[in-house]
Order: structure tokens, then sequence, then C-alpha cells
């Protein structure tokens, strides 16, 4: 066992009173305008941006500091192709078989479809991983603990980087996903957690009308 080592906080900053209520507030009101966009432009977004957002996105807590995830950005056109081809194969199972009249009913109010040209369009589809374990290089096996919440909280803050950023994004969930390990070559130990389709809003986009809860509906103090 290694003892564990600390060393002192020296990067928390604290705010008045005052500075926390703007701040909290801004944010909010930032955060407010995301919106999961279904209509992408072409325009490209340079690597370093998505490296940036990727590089917050790795600060977010994980069970036992194991940080089980891994990113693959895929902006390759051809490998963006394969992806899309492969995605709505799954899609026409799961709108044509698989998906009880209920859920293609609450998902009637976003106008979603079999069709996903975004995966084409949009620069840069992040495939997000979740590692289920890691091997030692002694052969042996370490679990990862509270690898969804750890990959949850992880794409949590890259979808605020990149809306941050001033791009947008869409969380992204074909099922099965088992076709990304074979296209972007990843180990049986990892797991597609989503894609987070990113890049500019089509000029002409649009989005659903619809509505946020409110803060009595989802929070109380006791
Ligand atoms: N993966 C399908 C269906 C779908 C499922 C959920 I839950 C959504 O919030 C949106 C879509 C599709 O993307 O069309």
């Amino acid at each position: 066992m290694t003892e564990p080592k600390f060393i002192p906080l020296t990067e928390y900053l604290e705010y008045s009173e005052a500075e926390m209520q703007k701040r909290t507030v801004t944010f909010y009101e930032n955060i407010k305008r995301r919106r999961s966009i279904r209509q992408f432009s072409d325009r490209q977004v340079s690597r370093e941006i998505i490296e940036n957002c990727i590089r917050a996105a790795a600060y977010a807590p994980s069970g036992a500091n194991m940080q089980p995830w891994y990113f693959v950005a895929a902006g390759n056109p051809e490998i963006k192709k394969e992806i899309r081809e492969a995605a709505e194969k799954e899609e026409i199972n799961f709108y044509k078989k698989r998906a009880p009249e209920k859920w293609l009913n609450a998902l009637k109010p976003l106008g979603t479809n079999i069709h996903k040209p975004f995966l084409e369009t949009a620069p840069y589809l992040i495939v997000i991983f979740a590692q289920r374990y890691h091997v030692l290089s002694n052969g042996n096996i370490e679990k990862h603990y509270y690898v969804n919440e750890s990959v949850g909280i992880a794409t949590g803050i890259l979808i605020t980087a990149i809306h941050n950023a001033g791009l947008v994004s869409l969380t992204y969930t074909p099922s099965p996903m088992g076709f990304l390990n074979k296209i972007l070559d990843r180990p049986s130990s990892e797991k597609a957690f989503l894609i987070l389709v990113v890049g500019y809003p089509d000029e002409n986009a649009t989005v659903p009308e619809i509505k946020k809860k409110s803060l009595q509906e989802i929070c109380e103090f006791v």
C-alpha cells in the first residue's frame, strides 16, 4: 500500500456573497440558452477548441479517481460516414421493430426519425467510452468504480464546455452502440456511453418547443 500524500489547497478561489449572486445568475442565464441541436452546419471547428473542452471534462470527479473514460473525436469524413451508416441501421431497427409505442410517443415532441444526416454534417462526433476496468502491466485487471456516474459527470462538463465555447451539441445514443468499438477500434473493456455531436448550428436550425420543470417541481429544502 502506498501512503496517501496531501498537498495544500492553493487553487481554491473564494468570492464575496455579492459576487456569488452575480456569478450564479450569470451562469444560470448562460446555461439556460443551451439547446440540443439536430441541424448542424458543416462549418469546421478547430481541433484545439475540441481538445480544450475534453481537457475540461477530464477534470470531472470519478470513483476512486479512476477516470474511467476515453474520448474519440471523430472528424474524419470517412469515419463519420461509417458511424452514420451503422447508426442508421440500428435506428431502423429501433423505430420499426424494437421501440414500444409508448417510447415512440414520448419522442414525438422531438421530431426524431431514422435519418441522422448530422452524423456527417457536424465537424466532430465525440464518442465517449466508459472503461469498466483497466489491465495492469502485470496482466491483472483493476476494476473501476461508479463508472456510469463518473462518465456521466464528465460528459456533463464536456457539454457545458462546448456550450461555453459558443458551439452546440447533441447527446446522441443509438442503441445498441457496439458498432462504435469496431469502427473506432476500442477494446471490449470499454462500452460506448454516448456520441456527442459537436459543431455550429445550421443557420436555419430550429428546436422543439419544450419546457423545463420549475425549481419547485425538481427541488426542495428540508
Ligand atoms: N436514438 C433514437 C431515439 C431517441 C431516443 C431518445 I430516449 C431520445 O431522447 C431521442 C431519440 C434517435 O436518436 O432518433
